[in-house]
């Protein structure tokens, strides 16, 4: 395993100085051991409520759904539009629920970690549904949304999304800290679940809000936040290589999102037909380093895949209400996250332990003697 740097020293708390002058300057070293002192209770205390969130989600069988990306890299816009799904498609009649908190609702964190999960399941979903883009996420720090999900005949199964902001994975170019550490609690989830845990890294098409028939595209601007979108998954994919012990069952989608504008104008064709060839080609070249990272991570290969991800056509933050020709090609995107989710999360289940399909495909209506004959007359005569 490579010694990458996520745990270098914090250049802003300053190293204690062995003064020359001990005697003239006795505050500032009070001062400066209390700012570490501080520090170091606080990344604590973070670190505890990962933990107890960990044990929570372990006896309360909550599967873990950890999002990592940058910011207006799509993080929120994903999550709502895999919500909605079941809300706006009729889906084998599949139910989705908020679940209950995964942090005592007695605590102030517990508290306001949930008001933070229950506002983004009723009201920032309805934005979504209302066909706009999911507004700046603003959270201090990262929060789960537990959420039930009750098919009619298949076991209900729950999840715990975590929703973030993502200028935390930035990169800080003024420190020497290159690539950004996660929070405390996420390092402590990672340290401390023992089940396996679904991953999805967020690696959007473009950075700027912007729809495919846009032509004041600014690349340069686009290239540069495309960089940092990488580097921020670089240092995920870090921390996870150094922390995560109990990986066995853990499962990796390297999600390219905003696909839609990879589809040159024409959604219907390019999103129904996805040209496999230039998905990975686009994540070699455009997230070489964070693409390359999910390949070296030491997990079997089932465990890792490259998916593309439309929530919708965009207009700025306007989302166009789908035709009945784009629906279907749209759903297409939350059906196979649903499965790939639900998958995961039955086979991590102890009494179930396999992976089951939530929304199996439809069957074709069975060829009638009529269809057949027709057909055969159609060939004859063309
Ligand atoms: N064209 C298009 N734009 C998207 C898509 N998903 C998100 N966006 C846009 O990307 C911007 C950032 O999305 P958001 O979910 O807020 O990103 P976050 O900061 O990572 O949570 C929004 O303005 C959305 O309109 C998509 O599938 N297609
Ligand atoms: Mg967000």
């Amino acid at each position: 395993m490579t010694n990458l740097p996520i745990f270098e020293i914090d250049d802003s708390i300053n190293p204690i100085e062995t003064s020359k002058e001990p005697i003239k300057k006795p505050d500032k070293k009070i001062i400066q051991n209390e700012v570490i002192d501080a520090k170091k209770i606080l990344s604590n205390e973070y670190a505890d409520i990962g933990r107890i969130i960990a044990e929570e989600m372990d006896t309360q069988e909550y599967h873990p759904v950890i999002i990592f990306g940058s910011s207006n890299s799509g993080k929120s816009t994903f999550l709502a539009s895999l919500f909605s799904y079941f809300q706006v498609s009729m889906a084998n009649g599949i139910g989705i629920y908020l679940g209950d908190s995964l942090i005592p609702l007695n605590t102030s964190h517990g508290k306001a970690a949930f008001a933070d999960a229950e506002r983004f399941f009723h009201q920032q979903q309805q934005t979504f549904l209302d066909g706009e883009a999911h507004l700046q996420t603003k959270a201090l720090r990262p929060f789960f949304i537990p959420v039930k999900v009750k098919p009619p005949k298949l076991p209900e199964m729950k999840f715990a999304f975590m929703e973030s902001s993502g200028e935390w994975y930035q990169v800080d170019e003024t420190t020497g800290k290159y690539f950004p550490e996660l929070k405390e609690e996420i390092n402590a989830i990672l340290k401390f679940y023992q089940k396996g845990i679904s991953f999805i890294h967020i690696a959007p098409f473009t950075q700027l809000n912007q729809s495919a028939s846009d032509e004041t595209l600014d690349t340069l601007d686009d290239k540069k936040l495309l960089n940092a979108a990488n580097l921020a998954l670089v240092g995920a994919f870090n921390s996870y290589e150094q922390l995560r012990v109990y990986r066995e069952d853990d499962d990796h989608v390297f999600l390219v999102t905003k696909w839609d504008i990879a589809t040159k104008n024409n959604p219907i064709d390019g999103l129904s037909n996805i040209d496999e060839d230039q998905l990975v080609g686009f994540a070699e070249n455009v997230y070489r380093k964070g693409y390359a990272a999910l390949q070296n991570l030491h997990i079997h290969k089932d465990q890792r895949a490259i998916l593309p991800y439309c929530a919708g056509i965009m207009h700025g933050r306007t989302i166009i209400k789908p035709n009945d020709v784009l629906r279907p090609i749209i759903d297409v995107f939350p059906k196979k996250l649903w499965n790939r989710l639900y998958g995961n999360a039955t086979k991590c289940n102890l009494d179930i332990g396999n992976k089951l399909i939530l929304i199996e495909a439809p069957i074709p209506p069975k060829k009638t003697m009529f269809d057949l004959m027709g057909n055969l007359i159609n060939k004859i005569l063309h």
